[in-house]
């Protein structure tokens, strides 16, 4: 095969001009970013080399440039060479598609370029951000000329809420008794405790309790008795195994009782074994894990691969007003197949908090507020 070198400001500009000259039929055998100074030797210049060539031979070692087919094909040659050119044929494909999905997003037109730089903007996770513009090229190529900018947003909320079917949404069931928050020390777990318990109160009338095991600060507790004494409920503290089960005795009549955790260092995988020593994990209860907007994806990540043992049933997401990218959340959402019960946007008790749909995540992704 004969090998040529191709220089561009881009990587479309790159495809294009080895499109041009090769035909579709052309293979990419290599592509990278190099730096070049200008002619003061001062400024560096960012350009895309590609390596192409083409095969005059067979179909079927050929990658057509616009359409990958990614079905898997009759091994031309029935032995252990064949296999491996198939293999390579493989990894040349996906090279291939990784190259082209690039030269896409280069070539985002006008009428959702903004759309997809909002997304970045919001941290957004790159698949995602492919998966959207992905469907908004479609929906362009195939003759949609007309479409507005509006139009794009709204494919863009219905490609990403279609993102997050299947996960649940929603606040408390009120079938369950025990509602068990946990997470990190400060992400807001006893002030969102507050915020539901005043909803099950004021707007369920349900009866509700408080038991909290975060005995580790005087000011934990005075916290959490100071919004308890404001509902007219009580509030049990619990050191051991059987203060809790005495407690779940005394809390015997009530509809709804919360439970505050300590929040500690959850990288430790101890004490998620402490905290399951301490309380059933039991059918009757709804275990919620509360994130803040504020902290770094990948910590967030890491929390929540030491809680696998406990069945979360959503994540609660606190001080959205203290940032301007949620992208995270739905990263997270995604990756953890987990869906969302509710979001707080301040520290004010009750106002703060919102019951979460994907619409109005989405919405608030795409819109701002
Ligand atoms: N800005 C903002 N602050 C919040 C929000 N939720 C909680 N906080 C504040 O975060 C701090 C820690 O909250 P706290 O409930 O004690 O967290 P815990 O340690 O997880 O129980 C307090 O100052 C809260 O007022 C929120 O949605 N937005
Ligand atoms: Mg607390």
């Amino acid at each position: 095969m004969k090998m040529k070198k191709y220089t561009a400001s881009t990587m479309a500009l790159a495809m294009k001009k080895v499109e041009q000259d090769l035909g579709d039929d052309a293979i990419i055998v290599s592509s990278k970013v190099v730096y070049s100074k200008d002619f003061l030797g001062m400024f560096k210049k960012k350009s895309i080399e590609v390596i192409a060539g083409k095969e005059p031979v067979r179909k079927t070692t050929s990658v057509s440039i616009p359409a990958i087919d990614d079905s898997p094909k009759d091994a031309v040659l029935p032995n252990e060479h064949s296999e491996k050119i198939n293999k390579e044929l493989a990894d040349l494909k996906s090279l291939v598609k990784t190259i082209q999905r690039q030269s896409v997003s280069y070539q985002y037109p006008d009428e959702y370029e903004e759309i997809i730089q909002r997304l970045e903007q919001q941290e957004l996770n790159p698949e995602l951000i492919t998966a959207v513009g992905d469907e908004l090229f479609q929906v362009k190529k195939n003759g949609n000329e007309k479409l507005a900018k509006e139009d794009y947003k709204e494919l863009a909320k219905e490609e990403l809420i279609k993102l997050l079917q299947g996960l649940p949404f929603g606040g408390l069931s009120y079938n369950k008794k025990y509602i068990n928050v946990l997470g990190p020390t400060g992400v807001g777990k006893t002030t969102t405790i507050a915020k539901m318990a005043a909803l099950a109160v004021l707007q369920k009338k349900k009866k509700i309790g408080f038991i909290t095991t975060d005995t580790y600060r005087i000011a934990a507790i005075e916290q959490l008795k100071v919004y308890a004494n404001l509902l007219q409920s009580p509030v049990e503290i619990v050191y051991s195994k059987e203060d809790y089960e005495q407690a779940l005795v005394k809390f015997d009549s009530l509809d709804i009782v919360f439970i505050d955790t300590a929040g500690r260092n959850y990288r430790e995988a101890k004490y998620i074994n402490d905290l399951r020593e301490l309380i059933d994990i039991g059918d009757n209860m709804e275990n919620y894990l509360v994130l803040s907007l504020t902290a770094k994806e990948q910590d967030m990540t890491e929390i929540i691969d030491q809680f696998t043992e406990i069945p979360i049933e959503k994540f609660i997401f606190t001080k959205m007003d203290e940032t301007i990218s949620i992208g995270s959340m739905i990263n997270l959402m995604v990756k953890y197949k987990k869906g969302l019960a509710y979001y707080t946007n301040g520290q004010e008790v009750p106002e703060d908090i919102e019951e979460a749909t994907a619409e109005n995540i989405v919405e608030l992704l795409i819109q701002g507020d």
